[in-house]
């Protein structure tokens, strides 16, 4: 039986990658926050039974910047497999906090680098950093593993340092440290206030009578968009293979903010002239303007491939927040028929 440890469990794709690993066998160890409120609630419907002699999930308080409590953490569970998630992921807020936001993405990638490090003296371990489509930036065109990289943002710089610490750790030291840059993922439990997922969740409230107006920023930006249940398939195929690589994860089409906004109004019968407003607190300060993916790479050697389109993940997401508002999705005759 295998034994994965993984940072950022508690985010969008800690929970699916948890998930996928206990449906393989494995016992998933994760790292949490100490917050003052409940932060688990991706995690519920796997919690540990405490009834159960074989846990499936084991989660230890700690921190990604606390390189102590995580060497104790390695040592004392021993795992196969780190997939190292955690990180202030939001784009925009790492403008007004990248001093932070290099201490968590960058140095705390580092600090858990240099862990496995001594660690791996003992034991052989495999280690995936959660780099992003965020670190090539303003490079043009379908982005691969060989286009350069050029970061727009604190966040972005971040990734890009902590990228090639992965690549030299494993060149210097013979880590098994391989980098999944994943172009954006969505779903369900996408953070509220990530783009499409306001959208949806905007869009749900409004037609639950909770709201009237939905304030969004730069709706002429493109991203390639995917299902994060789909991506953490990758993340776990980017440790199975013979041999420690860097892969792209897309699904090879872009979409701007404006289209998804027109279809999710256009699955719920709503105009979106009527409802929605610009408002410049949510521009940024230098703009990805567009990004999409080559995942050729990653289908021909991992046999990867996304499964899930934009249609079909704006249907399933609206679905989603008007269920969590008391609204039958099946009230609307466009995304019921999407649902199928
Ligand atoms: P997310 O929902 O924002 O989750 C981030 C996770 O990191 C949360 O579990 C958070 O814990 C944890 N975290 C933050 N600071 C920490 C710290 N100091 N110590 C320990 N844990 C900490 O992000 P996601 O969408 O699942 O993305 C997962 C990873 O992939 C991130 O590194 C992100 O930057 C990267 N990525 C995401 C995408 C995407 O489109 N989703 C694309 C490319 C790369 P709390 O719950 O306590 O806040
Ligand atoms: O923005 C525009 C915004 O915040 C997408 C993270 O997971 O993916 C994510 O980063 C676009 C940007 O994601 C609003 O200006 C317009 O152009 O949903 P987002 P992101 O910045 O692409 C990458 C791959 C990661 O690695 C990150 O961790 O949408 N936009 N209006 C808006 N964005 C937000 N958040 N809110 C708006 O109101």
């Amino acid at each position: 039986m295998k034994t994965a440890l993984i940072t950022g469990v508690t985010g969008q794709d800690g929970s699916y990658l948890a998930e996928l690993l206990i449906g393989k066998g494995y016992v998933v160890h994760g790292l949490i926050r100490r917050a003052s409120t409940f932060n688990t609630h991706r995690l519920s419907n796997i919690f540990q039974d405490p009834h159960s002699d074989s846990p499936r999930l084991v989660l230890h308080y700690g921190d990604i910047l606390d390189s102590d409590s995580t060497a104790t953490l390695v040592h004392r569970i021993e795992p196969d497999e780190v997939y190292n998630l955690a990180a202030q992921s939001h784009v925009r807020v790492s403008f007004d906090m990248p001093v932070y936001t290099a201490e968590v993405a960058y140095v705390g990638a580092l600090r858990l680098l240099e862990v496995l490090r001594n660690f791996s003296g003992r034991r052989p371990v495999r280690f995936y950093q959660a780099s992003s489509s965020e670190m090539y930036g303003d490079t043009r065109g379908r982005l691969s593993e060989t286009s350069p990289f050029r970061p727009r943002s604190p966040y972005a710089i971040a990734k890009v340092a902590a990228y090639w610490q992965t690549v030299n750790y494993r060149e210097a030291y013979g880590l098994f440290a391989a980098n999944g840059i994943l172009f954006n993922h969505e779903s369900p439990r996408r953070g509220e206030t990530f783009v499409t997922r306001k959208i949806t969740r905007g869009l749900a409230m409004i037609l639950a009578g909770r709201e009237r107006a939905l304030y969004l920023g730069n709706l002429e930006a493109r991203r390639d968009w995917g299902f994060a249940g789909d991506y953490v398939d990758a993340m776990w195929r980017i440790l199975q293979a013979d041999r420690p690589d860097d892969f792209v994860i897309a699904t090879g089409a872009s979409h701007s903010v404006r289209d998804w906004l027109r279809l999710c109004c256009d699955l719920v019968g709503l105009d979106p002239e009527r409802i929605v407003s610009i408002d410049r607190r949510y521009f940024r300060p230098t703009e990805v303007d567009a990004l999409e993916g080559d995942p050729s790479k990653a289908e021909r050697l991992l046999g990867w491939k996304a499964q899930v389109r934009f249609e079909r993940l704006a249907a399933m997401m609206l679905a989603s927040d008007l269920g969590d508002f008391g609204v039958d999705p099946q009230r609307y005759p466009e995304l019921a028929e999407r649902l199928g």
